[in-house]
């Protein structure tokens, strides 16, 4: 048990603005194919927290001080967003015909010196992103400010001591984000925010559950001894993002063991998660955290039609159930998941676990 008096009502945080944020397509080995990253995922999600007894949902009525969004992204990254954001409602203006537009990155500055040059150019989008999924429109810059301020409104209530257990229901996702780049559906990295957060209450840890491996949330606390990053997640060298998540990555010179990586095999089911659970949670202990950020993706669930894994319902449970057991506050920040209705019984099913675990 989070330690929770059992009357005490758990902040599930909320924001209407994210259903503006709706890109039409991702792409996949170069076909287009349909956004999975829709909207309908945290509606259900929602719809579903809210039908639990002991949850309230909280408008985040703050938002991300600069102090703490620039110890974790780098202020280009920021003005950029913004930047895109603004060009794709001229272009849209420009190009009525075309319908919503979605800034796609399109030229990769491999080397320094094409960096240098696109930096200058009216579209430097591809300065800013490792991959070609995570477009930005006309309201995307609300909407990821919005998801950001969720996850932060979460840790404050936490951090101030006013809950041990708070969920944000953050969209679009943050874990692939990374100090200076977007990617894979993510453009802030919300659990990072959180992270920052909660270092008044001295070290902690973020455990990422969802099917891929968080690289942004990695390299972002790569170098610290404050932030323990823990992941499970399918085998890299299958699965995206492809080029992080192996078990060699443990950190950076000046915080070696603080970073650690648990891949399975493309098609795991509960028996092998819930022996890399057991390693996670062993190591979160043996750190001394004070505080959990929980990277919670629902994609590694068996009907996941993006994902390998076969993980049962209950699996989100016992999950859940296992890290309250760490005694120590968590806070829960909504990452994958991609059966869209899933996302609703899997959130409730964790949340509950956490809770009366
Ligand atoms: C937050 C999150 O879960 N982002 C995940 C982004 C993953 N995008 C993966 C795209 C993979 C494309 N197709 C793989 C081809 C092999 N079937
Ligand atoms: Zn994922």
């Amino acid at each position: 048990m989070v330690d929770l008096p059992p009357n005490t009502m758990v902040p599930v945080y909320y924001s209407t603005i994210h259903q503006f944020h709706n890109p039409p397509h991702e792409h996949d080995r170069g076909f287009q194919i349909p956004y999975h990253e829709v909207p309908r995922r945290i509606e259900a999600a929602k719809e579903a927290l809210e039908g639990l007894p002991f949850t309230c949902l909280e408008p985040a009525n703050q938002s991300v001080p600069d102090s703490i969004l620039f110890s974790v992204h780098q202020s280009a990254l920021v003005a950029y967003l913004k930047q895109a954001s603004r060009n794709a409602a001229a272009w849209q203006a420009e190009h009525p015909e075309q319908g919503e537009v979605y800034i796609t990155p399109w030229i990769y500055p491999l080397k320094p010196h094409m960096r240098q040059g696109l930096l200058k150019s009216s579209d430097p989008s591809g300065c800013f992103a490792f991959d070609v999924d995570a477009p930005i429109g006309i309201h995307s810059w609300e909407a990821i400010q919005a998801s950001a301020n969720l996850a932060y409104s979460a840790a404050v209530g936490v951090r101030n001591g006013e809950t041990r257990l708070a969920y944000a229901l953050c969209r679009p996702p943050g874990h692939h984000a990374g100090p200076d780049y977007t990617g894979g559906y993510c453009y802030l990295n919300n659990a990072a925010i959180a992270a920052q957060t909660l270092i008044p209450l001295g070290s902690g840890a973020i455990l990422d559950i969802d099917y891929h491996h968080g690289n942004g949330t990695q390299e972002i606390f790569w170098q610290r001894k404050d932030v323990l990053y823990v992941s499970i997640h399918a085998d890299p060298n299958e699965e995206y993002p492809l080029f992080a998540g192996y078990t060699d990555e443990i950190g950076g010179e000046d915080a070696p063991g603080w970073n650690l990586n648990l891949p399975l095999q493309m098609g795991s089911g509960d028996a092998a998660y819930k022996e890399a659970l057991d390693t996670a949670l062993k190591t979160i202990q043996d750190k001394g955290a004070n505080w959990l950020v929980l990277s919670a993706g629902f994609d590694t669930c068996a009907d996941d039609p993006t994902s390998s894994f076969t993980l049962s319902d209950s699996m989100y449970s016992h999950i859940g159930e296992k890290i309250s057991e760490l005694n120590i506050p968590v806070v829960v920040v909504h990452e994958g998941g991609y059966a869209v209705e899933a996302n609703g019984r899997l959130a409730a099913r964790l949340l509950t676990g956490l809770r009366n675990g």
